[in-house]
């Protein structure tokens, strides 16, 4: 063979051959969720168009709505009238990428306290945290907001804030926090990642905290001074969904993966989700992060996405509009464009479906009436209700 020729078809072989196996998921004990059926008996309809980047939604009791937008606001929308109002009392946040006004929840008791919590990034460019603060809500104005807890250490750069909130009894919540950014994004002198299994770092975490935002008592690292106290379990990259199931009272959270390998998890108190030493995510441009996607004494995520969703708001259905839908988990994708209806019998996950919505899905929410209520994640963003058929 001339050589020339040789030494091109061998070149083509090996290139081939490198660009296969780079490109390849890793695979590991769970099974990759891919696509899924779509669900049937449903329908959607637009309610509200022109929100700007909204992040999260909480019902009111009177069956108002508040919205977080990204940038810094607060609407109250009524879903009777499909009107909006701006409320007014909010605090100064930091926007910029993924930081801004993200969570919002309303107090267990807020009909007797009218207490809501936000959790947003505060700080600039430089210098930015994720907060978690409380006002009181007295018709459209927040009244002597505070902030009552902010994440240790600060970071630069704008991405990987989490941030979602999850009340856990009627005096303590838990809140997501991402690890700080992709590589190679450092903080103090590491990158940012690998703080993920640091205990004395907030970030890459899910923390307990009284409603104060003080350390909630029986935390598992209470008593290790080498941890921080808040610190509910780790091991986590960027949480922008948790769920707790009111009556099981397992606590859900997704978390996105860098390129694939995003995850669903079932937190269990003191636990090591492994982020970044066992993940089946790739850095963006296809190297591995890691050659494990299994380490012992980290657990397994329960569903793993690759592709990615890019999953954010996540529930538990409980409503009577779709009672085959009751108790299973839907979340949110970004890259998805979808809600994805993740089926469980128990712990165990049985089975996915998704609703598609065409557009980039940042919150989940059941309404008091059982419809399922959707924000999409665009600068015209819109308010989509889910309602049977
Ligand atoms: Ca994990």
């Amino acid at each position: 063979m001339n050589p020339a020729k040789f030494i091109l078809n061998n070149f083509l072989f090996f290139t081939t051959f490198f660009i296969l196996t780079g490109c390849s998921m890793p695979e590991g004990p769970v099974p990759l969720s891919g696509d899924v059926p779509e669900a049937t008996g449903w329908s959607a309809d637009t309610l509200i168009t022109g929100l700007e980047q909204p992040w999260a939604a909480a019902f009111l009791p009177g069956g108002d709505l508040l919205i977080t937008e990204r940038p810094g606001r607060i609407l109250r929308v009524s879903t009777e009238s499909m009107t909006t109002t701006a409320i007014s009392g909010v605090p100064d946040v930091y926007s910029g990428g993924q930081g801004g006004l993200l969570d919002i929840s309303l107090h267990p008791l807020f009909e007797e306290n009218g207490m809501v919590y936000l959790t947003y990034a505060s700080g600039d460019e430089n210098v930015n945290r994720t907060t978690v603060g409380r006002g009181q809500l007295d018709d459209n104005t927040i009244h002597d907001f505070e902030e009552i807890f902010r994440v240790f250490p600060d970071k630069d750069g704008n991405q990987h804030f989490g941030s979602r909130m999850e009340w856990t009894s009627d005096s303590t919540f838990a809140v997501s926090v991402g690890d700080g950014g992709n590589r190679p994004q450092e903080t103090t002198g590491i990158l940012s990642r690998e703080h993920a299994q640091l205990l004395n770092s907030h970030l890459g975490k899910i923390l307990h905290l009284n409603q104060d935002g003080s350390v909630a008592a029986g935390n598992p690292f209470e008593n290790d001074p080498d941890a921080f106290p808040e610190v509910w379990s780790y091991g986590h990259r960027n949480i922008q969904g948790m769920a707790i199931d009111p009556k099981t009272g397992n606590l859900w959270a997704n978390e996105h993966g860098s390129k694939g390998g995003d995850e669903l998890n079932l937190i269990q108190k003191g636990a090591n989700y492994g982020w970044p030493d066992a993940t089946y995510s790739r850095e963006y441009w296809y190297t591995r992060i890691s050659r494990e996607t299994s380490l012992p004494g980290m657990e397994d995520p329960k569903v793993v996405w690759t592709p990615s969703q890019a999953p954010s708001g996540l529930m538990v259905y409980t409503g009577d509009a779709f009672p085959e839908w009751q108790g299973d988990l839907f979340s949110g994708g970004l890259v998805g464009e979808q809600v994805r209806r993740i089926i469980l019998d128990g712990e165990t996950i049985v089975g996915e479906e998704k609703i598609p919505i065409g557009r980039r899905v940042r919150d989940v929410k059941q309404g008091p009436d059982g419809f399922i209520y959707v924000l999409t994640a665009h600068d015209d963003g819109e308010l989509i209700r889910i309602t049977p058929e």
